[in-house]
This record gives structure tokens, sequence and C-alpha cells, in this order.
């Protein structure tokens, strides 16, 4: 299990922990969720297109990267594409917004995604076989050469059928190879064999998020399988997942693992798209928090989407709401109580040291020896503070270059009533986010109790929610 290990693309996708999904297209202007296809371009008539105060906003919130839904199933292009007229440069906006977008990204320092789908109910030869791969790749080139350097490129699974009724075989061999050959980079998100689908559209994170799952996850026909194939609003309220994916147990008979981490999307309103009656839906602040909280501190990569309206802007209610969340976000994990604290471990590698685990980079701990025990070594880090301080969450960090390794951890901290329990997990992963009810301490320990061989851990930071320490 622990000889699987992520490839760097996986890891520079990981780092990135907080990003956005921008579905946007012709349904902005239709007020529906999924096109029928024959919409005039005419209608695509943003009055105020602007993708910079897009990236601004996304900024505000701490979001590091977008992706922007270039095509989505109605077939309608907000680039440039020589293969269609079904698109931007036939509606009276003529910009070719990824391309804007693409510049904005650069301006403000955000990496860029692009939503590509294979389902194109516009197109005529949809659905013909090596005809439409044929378009499709043609497209496909045409995202993949034309606006930088992409990070991510997304493929949705829906396959339904196209204006002749029929439905296309994809080539997803094909796609993929495309994308390596010209991003060699880039994730290939979703329906792709480098970013897992979490599994749900609620937001939710599994308890035991593991990377190191069967290979059979990322079969197409499965991920196809189980992804949305109706325009059904109670799609996105589903919460069914299968819940262990990478125990010990559901690994027991696979002979076949990857490292294929999870991606959680989730938007900021009901729909994936802009609705007028949709603005006093936003979720609230909190929640919003829990997905940052579980998602990107339960060893995942949380995708939200923010829509841009008619206008060609994100709506100022959920401007507000994101620079709340980036508010909160800063205000509780931008000082790292953990700074100054002083760490032992009981049982030290000197090469490996306990006291890497107090900086953010990419040395790390672990305890002495390769062979303490296969259930794990009990290992046990003390870290003491300065002073007694309030905190309310602890992040932990493994070295994913090992591979994932962590089973089972506890939590301790000296308080007044002496060595108390305050958080008790499984998986770590990329990054963990423990949160507990507020402790005064100097002192913590970090227990290892279950672990894939040795455990490593690259990082550890403690941090304090103002509103308790009020
Ligand atoms: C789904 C699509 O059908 C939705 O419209 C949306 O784009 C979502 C992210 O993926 O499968």
């Amino acid at each position: 299990m622990v000889k699987v290990r992520p490839a760097e693309r996986q890891i520079a996708w990981q780092e990135l922990g907080f990003t956005a999904f921008l579905h946007f297209g012709i349904n902005t202007f239709t007020n529906r969720e999924w096109g029928a296809g024959d919409e005039s371009p005419s209608l695509f008539n943003p009055s105020r297109l602007d993708t910079d105060q897009w990236c601004a906003v996304l900024k505000s919130a701490g979001i590091r990267a977008c992706i922007l839904t270039a095509k989505h199933h109605d077939g309608f292009c907000l680039f440039d594409s020589a293969y269609t007229k079904h698109g931007v440069m036939s509606s009276p906006c003529q910009i070719d917004v990824a391309a804007s977008l693409s510049a904005s990204c650069e301006k403000y320092g955000l990496k860029l995604g692009l939503y590509l789908s294979p389902w194109d109910r516009h197109e005529g030869c949809y659905g013909s076989g090596k005809e439409y791969n044929d378009f499709f790749c043609g497209q496909l080139e045409e995202i993949l050469t034309h606006y930088g350097k992409l990070y991510s490129v997304w493929f949705d699974g829906a396959c339904g059928e196209g204006p002749n009724g029929k439905k296309q075989l994809y080539d997803w061999d094909r796609y993929y190879g495309l994308v390596r050959r010209l991003q060699p980079d880039a994730v290939i998100s979703s329906v792709g064999p480098d970013v897992r689908w979490v599994g749900n559209e609620v937001g939710a994170t599994r308890q035991s998020e593991w990377s190191v799952v069967p290979s059979w996850l990322q079969d197409v026909h499965k991920i196809v399988e189980e992804s949305q194939q109706e325009d059904d609003t109670k799609f996105r309220e589903r919460t069914i997942q299968r819940d262990d994916l990478g125990s010990r147990k559901a690994l027991e008979n696979e002979t076949d693992l990857v490292w294929y981490p999870a991606e959680v999307d989730v938007s900021i309103r009901p729909g994936w798209f802009y609705h007028e009656d949709e603005d006093d839906k936003l979720k609230p602040l909190e929640t919003l928090l829990r997905f940052y909280e579980t998602a990107v501190g339960g060893n995942a990569v949380l995708l939200l989407n923010v829509p841009p309206d008619r206008e060609g802007r994100i709506h100022e209610t959920d401007c507000r709401r994101l620079a709340e969340l980036g508010d909160a976000i800063r205000s509780i994990f931008g000082t790292n109580l953990l700074e100054d604290a002083s760490v032992s471990a009981d049982i030290e590698d000197g090469a490996h040291p306990a006291a890497n685990i107090l900086k953010d980079d990419e040395t790390w701990w672990r305890p002495e020896g390769e062979n303490i025990a296969s259930e794990g070594c009990g290992a046990e880090i003390e870290i003491k503070l300065h002073r007694y301080t309030k905190i309310t969450h602890i992040e932990l960090r493994e070295q994913i270059r090992e591979s994932q390794r962590i089973e089972a951890f506890s939590v301790y901290a000296e308080t007044g009533n002496g060595r108390e329990k305050i958080y008790e997990g499984t998986t770590v992963g990329f990054r963990k986010i423990c949160r507990f009810k507020p402790v005064e301490t100097d002192r913590l320990h970090i227990t290892i109790e279950r672990s894939r061989i040795y455990p490593t851990l690259r990082f550890a930071g403690a941090y304090a929610e103002p509103v308790f320490t009020a």
C-alpha cells in the first residue's frame, strides 16, 4: 500500500487546497441547468463581463485556482472555436471568455482549469463515433493550446442523446492522451485518472478519505454510471456514496492500487448556474467554513462553484459571502500558535527529527527505523507551548511523497484537569484539520495508534477561532 505514491501533478493540485468552479454559459441567460442545445447564441449577452472582478472576488476568499465551463452539455462554447459557430463569437458579446479569464488569472496569480463537456446536445455529428471524437479532440486541442498553462482539465460523465437522437461512444483514452501530450502538468479530473470525484454534490467528505484506492475506481464506465445522467435537482442533494474506499479491509483483496485523491465539488447556491431567484439562497457562512475544514482539512481539494450572473459578474451577494469566508479562514488559520513551540518524539530518527513538523516545508518526521510494527508504533509526539494558549483547531499533514500511512491518531492536551483527549481521528493524508471545543493548554501530545508501516508527519499547526477566544 505504501508503495503507491502521488505524481508531481497530483501534489501540485493538492497543494492548491481551495479552488473554484465557474459555471457560466447560455444557461445563465435561459435560467436553466441543462440547455437543450438549440438556444440561439444571440441570448448570450453579458452587459458588464468582467473576469478581473471574478478573480478579485475569488482571491478575497483565499481561492487559488478556478475552472471555467468552456463548454457545457448544450454545446455553446465560451471560447473561440474553429469547429463550431455555436459559441461566444456568434453572440452579441464577441469576447473569448476563456481568453479573458486566462489573462485575469495571470494578473491575479490564480491557476486556470477548463471544463469541456463531451456530451454536446448541439453538434450534428454527436453520436457518429469517430467523426464526433475527431471534432471533440479538435476542440480539446484548442482549449489545451490557446489559454496558457492549465492546472486541471475537467471532464464530466454525462452522456445523453445529441440532436439526432444518438448517443456517442467517448474515446477517453484518446482524450487523455491529448491532455498528457499538450498539458502534461494538468490533472484530469472527475472522469479522469488523476483526481477522483468525491461522489456527491453536497460538500461531504468521508471521515476516512484515502488517496490510495483500488484502480477500478478509475474505470470510466464506473465513474459515468455513478455521475449525473438526468437534469434532476435531487441529484445535487444526494448524499449516497461508497463509504470505505481505502481501509485495509477495503483493500484486502485488491491487487492493483493507485493514488487517486478526492475533489469535493459543491455550489455556493442551489444550482450550478446563476438563477436570480436563488439570490437569497446562498449557503450560510458557517456551512462554507465547514466545507473548507472538512474538504481542505479532510485530505481533499474543495472546488466551490461560484456562478457569474447575467451581467457577467459575480453577484454582490456572492461577493459578500466569499469575502466573509476569506476573513473567517484568515482569522482562524492566519496565526499558527505553534510557531515558537518546541517539539520532541519518543522514538526519534536523526534524519527526520520531530522538530521538522514545526516548519511548513518539505522536511518531515518519522519514527526510528522502518519496521516499527506494521500495526503502527504508537509513536507519540510532544509539543510544548511557551504559555497557556486557547486552541480550537489542530492541523496535521503527512509527507504524501511517502504515501498515505496514518490510520488512527489522537490528540491530547494538558489542561487544568490533567491530560485530556481532545480529538480522535483516522486518516490524515495531505492535510487534516481537527476541530474541537476550545481548550486552554501549554502541552499537546499527538499519538499515532495505527499506520501502514511507519507514519510520517510533515507539519503540525494549532489555531484558535476568534469567536471562542473573545
Ligand atoms: C454534472 C453536470 O451535469 C452539472 O451540470 C455540473 O456541470 C456538474 C459539475 O457536473 O455532472
